[in-house]
């Protein structure tokens, strides 16, 4: 059968809900195979005299449905496969459906179902409708109180949002708990957890001296692992109030982590749900990236209880309202606890590698786009990253002080109520009296910019002369870009520092600035979109000299190491297009020294040696030839492991930093430490396997140990082998650990590899962790073995997300977005992209993935 692309929801069509929905009471008898599900709504109509009372529902079966106490007859219900309609209904009216749902047979992670053997939810975005019908749309909100009761002996621990109630014991060894939550919400936010659980239970005490239950539910066992999760939610909470003056709102919080999840975790109000990936670690079993990304998801979802549950988005189309508003405040969370030029850089890597993709490519779209086809699609880095870098630039252009002020009456203003990007941007304009209208086309026109900066210099007048010009690239839909208005920071740079500094705000097309400098001055050097201001790529003609005095001289540390980033892409494309065979010893040199004139900030000193990925080489010449970029990349690796090679010696010859500590300070020696174990791995030598598995059997935690595993798996030989059967002995009983032996193999071997993967018993596409640790560490962080010139790499993925979009939709599609870049890849692999794009176009795909297929082929 052939897969249609869905049809497109639009954001012109919008129009409120002609009902209120004042109070929501459900009830829950939790059985796996068959839930019963009683809710009772309480409606008033607001709208339209004669509009029919709609509710979406999908997968129910409906048991009972009366109007207030009456049963409604079967012909005046209207029943399709997405909802019911009553044509006639009070204009204020209780209504009480009862359904049946099968949580064990909900593979789709969305609405009820299992994992573990314990019941939990998850609705985001259209979930809901999969519990009970609603009107399963953002902005109606509403007062929800759920009574659930449940086998007592199997599920013991019964949670939902807000404060718990009365709580007892039922008939048949069965027990009952109520929770009661006082704000109201969409149904998104709705939650529900029962299972049996280990506790790390601890206290928080706002700024006005209320004292929070917070506990962390997690499996059997692991409740020691949830300590560093504990941690970040207290500083989390500390930092919101001391940022934006948020405090918590309720008097208990909970945390569930389950292992099958869709994404990282969920923000329900009161109750939010985590990928157990991203609540469990200590040092034997979690990486450092790992800790830190713990930290930084859980102020995520944190902060959205008040960007995203207290104020919420009018319609999906909003979606950046809620998730660019929460990624900027997580991201400076992060930078407030750890350094904040190191966390720039992270950042900006994150955007270039996965947002400047994905705006290069078919699967464009605006920050908030005008149509979807499906929702759940929209979940993307444009919504998230883009989104945040939108608000980081309001942030600059306003100062902190304004910015502040516009946030607080955000707050104030819209307290309760479900807004949009017009009424987020209306705060900030009444604070500032600045018009946002032109700023906001960042919302509306996709695609990154791109900055010409051209410069000339006159020795006799000292007149420096800087010319910027904006273009945006076409992208689907929009051919034809206006002038954005772009805030980028800038400096005057000579030997002793910064001459000048500004703010530069780009509204045209054109600007051409100029500076009469003193008597004496030599030519400065021109430092633009300091701290990354802008999310814009930057075109400039620098000689090889001046890129180097960049290096030494740049005073801005992102744009420090974004002058090494700019050589060694040069560098990386010489080779890869054969026009340079050997790496450019100069360069290399000058980029070992920088590194290791960063030896006492070590985390910046890592992320020197960090030569750009595959992926993001793509955006820099085309058509990409992904193995070529792959083995020049490993060239100049491995060249400047030559050079660093007694500096590596040295690093590693110290013993790690003990006893573990997550902190910043320690990652950063760690991450020198990694950082120079990955150049090992690529240097070629015959040492390294032999040397990678001392170290692999020194490591004292997880960090190093894992660092090691990597550069063995991308080897051949006996140590690779040593190692990896060593590892899958050592944790064949931790899932969340296995996880990583399958994603570093997957993201090191071949398409044969995967097939092994695949075949292996613990492989399970029940499960997104593992599903993605094989097939997404392959085809998102192994390009050029995906991209193989053969197809084999997409044939092996494809049969995957065949099978993955069958169980799990949403999985299916995240999946494919992996093909995302055909169209600029070299002419055997775009052939071999096309035809496993089209024979999946011709499969039964889900509504998701079909959507993502038939615009990857546009
Ligand atoms: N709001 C969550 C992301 C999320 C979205 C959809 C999900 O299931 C389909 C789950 C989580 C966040 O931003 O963290
Ligand atoms: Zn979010």
């Amino acid at each position: 059968m052939r897969t249609e692309a869905p049809v497109a929801v639009q954001l012109s069509d919008y129009s409120p809900y002609p009902f209120e929905i004042e109070q929501v009471d459900l009830r829950f008898d939790l059985h796996p195979d068959a839930t019963l599900v009683r809710a009772d709504l309480k409606i008033r109509r607001t709208g339209d005299a004669n509009a029919p009372l709609e509710l979406d529902g999908e997968a129910l079966n409906l048991k009972s449905i009366t109007i207030d106490g009456k049963s409604v007859p079967d012909d005046a219900v209207e029943l399709t496969s997405s909802g019911l309609t009553l044509a006639n209904v009070p204009d204020d009216f209780t209504l009480v459906t009862e359904v049946e749902i099968a949580p064990s047979q909900n593979t789709a992670l969305s609405g009820l179902y299992m994992s573990g053997g314990r019941f939990c939810t998850q609705c985001e975005a259209i979930g809901f409708r999969r519990i009970t019908f609603y009107p399963d749309r953002p902005d109606v909100m509403s007062r929800f109180t759920v009574r659930m009761t449940a086998d007592k002996e199997t599920y013991p621990i019964l949670l939902a949002n807000g404060t718990p109630g009365e709580a007892g014991n039922v008939d048949d060894g069965r027990h009952f708990a109520v929770w009661d939550d006082p704000h109201k919400k969409p149904a998104y936010l709705f939650a529900l957890c029962a299972g049996d659980y280990d506790v790390y239970r601890d206290q928080f005490t706002t700024m006005s001296g209320k004292t929070i239950d917070l506990a962390i539910h997690v499996d059997k066992g692991d409740a020691d692992r949830a300590a560093w999760a504990m941690d970040s939610l207290k500083r989390s909470m500390k930092w919101d109030e001391e940022t934006y003056g948020r405090e918590y709102d309720l008097g208990v919080f909970n945390i569930v982590a389950v292992r099958d999840f869709n994404f990282g975790a969920m923000e329900n109000k009161g109750l939010n749900i985590f990928n157990s990936a991203y609540v469990l670690a200590d040092e034997d079993t979690a990486t450092d990236a790992d800790f830190e990304a713990i930290e930084s998801i859980v102020a995520h979802e944190y902060f959205h209880n008040w960007t995203g549950n207290r104020i919420t988005c009018r319609d999906w189309f909003q979606l950046c309202l809620k998730e660019g508003l929460t990624v900027f405040r997580d991201q400076n969370f992060s930078a407030d606890m750890r350094s904040r030029p190191v966390q720039r850089i992270k950042d900006v890597i994150r955007l270039r590698a996965r947002q400047f993709a994905e705006d290069a490519g078919p699967l464009a779209h605006s920050v908030r786009p005008e149509a979807y086809g499906a929702i759940d699609n929209l979940y993307t880095a444009t919504v998230y990253e883009k989104g945040a870098e939108i608000i980081g630039m309001l942030r600059r252009m306003l100062g902190e002080e304004t910015y502040r002020k516009g946030m607080d009456l955000y707050f104030d203003r819209h307290d309760g109520q479900a807004v949009t990007i017009e009424d987020f941007y209306a705060c900030f304009e009444e604070v500032s009296e600045q018009d946002f209208s032109q700023f906001a086309l960042w919302y509306s026109q996709a695609g990154t910019p791109e900055i010409t900066m051209e410069e000339t210099w006159d020795p006799e007048t000292r007149e420096i002369a800087v010319t910027l010009k904006q273009k945006t690239p076409a992208t689907p839909g929009q051919p034809v870009k206006k002038p954005l208005l772009i805030p980028m920071e800038m400096a005057l740079i000579d030997d002793e520092g910064n001459m000048a500094e500004w703010i530069t705000l780009l509204e045209d097309e054109e600007l051409t600035m100029t500076f009469d400098l003193p008597e004496g001055s030599e030519r400065p050097l021109v430092s633009i979109n300091r701290d990354f201001t802008a999310p814009v790529r930057i075109k400039r003609d620098l000689s090889r000299d001046d890129q180097l005095a960049m290096i030494r001289l740049e005073t801005d540390p992102f744009n420090q190491w974004d002058s090494v980033q700019s050589l060694v892409k040069e560098e990386i494309l010489a080779l890869s297009e054969g026009s340079q065979t050997e790496p450019d010893d100069a360069l290399v040199e000058a980029v070992a020294v920088a590194i290791q004139g960063a030896v006492d900030d070590p985390a910046f000193a890592a992320l020197l040696t960090r030569l750009p990925d595959v992926g993001e080489m793509f955006l820099e010449r085309q058509p990409a030839d992904p193995v070529a970029l792959n083995t020049a990349r490993k060239k100049l690796q491995a060249a400047l492991f030559g050079k660093l090679s007694g500096f590596a010696d040295d690093i590693l010859a110290k013993s790690s930093p003990e006893p573990y500590d997550p902190g910043a300070e320690q990652a950063g020696e760690r991450a020198l430490r990694t950082a120079l174990i990955n150049l090992l791995a690529a240097s070629g030598r015959e040492e390294a396997g032999e040397r990678l598995l001392g170290l692999y059997e020194a490591a004292p935690n997880m960090t190093e140990k894992l660092a090691a595993l990597r550069g063995l798996a991308g080897l051949d030989g006996k140590a690779r082998d040593t190692a990896l059967t060593d590892f899958e002995q050592d944790w064949k009983s931790n899932p969340l650990v296995m996880d990583k032996w399958f994603g570093v193999q997957a993201g090191t071997g071949d398409a044969e590899t995967i097939s092994k993967l695949v075949a292996h018993p613990d492989f399970d596409l029940r499960n997104p962790n593992r599903v993605r640790s094989v097939a997404a560490a392959f085809a998102m962080q192994n390009l050029s073995a995906f991209h193989a010139p053969d197809g084999a790499g997409y044939k092996v993925v494809e049969d995957i997300i065949l099978k993955a979009d069958k169980v799990n939709p949403a999985l299916g599609a995240r999946l494919l977005t992996a093909f995302e870049q055909w169209r600029i890849l070299e002419p055997k692999a775009k052939a071999e992209a096309e035809a496993c794009l089209r024979r999946l176009q011709a499969a039964d795909l889900s509504k998701n993935s079909a959507d993502i297929v038939s615009r990857a082929l546009g």
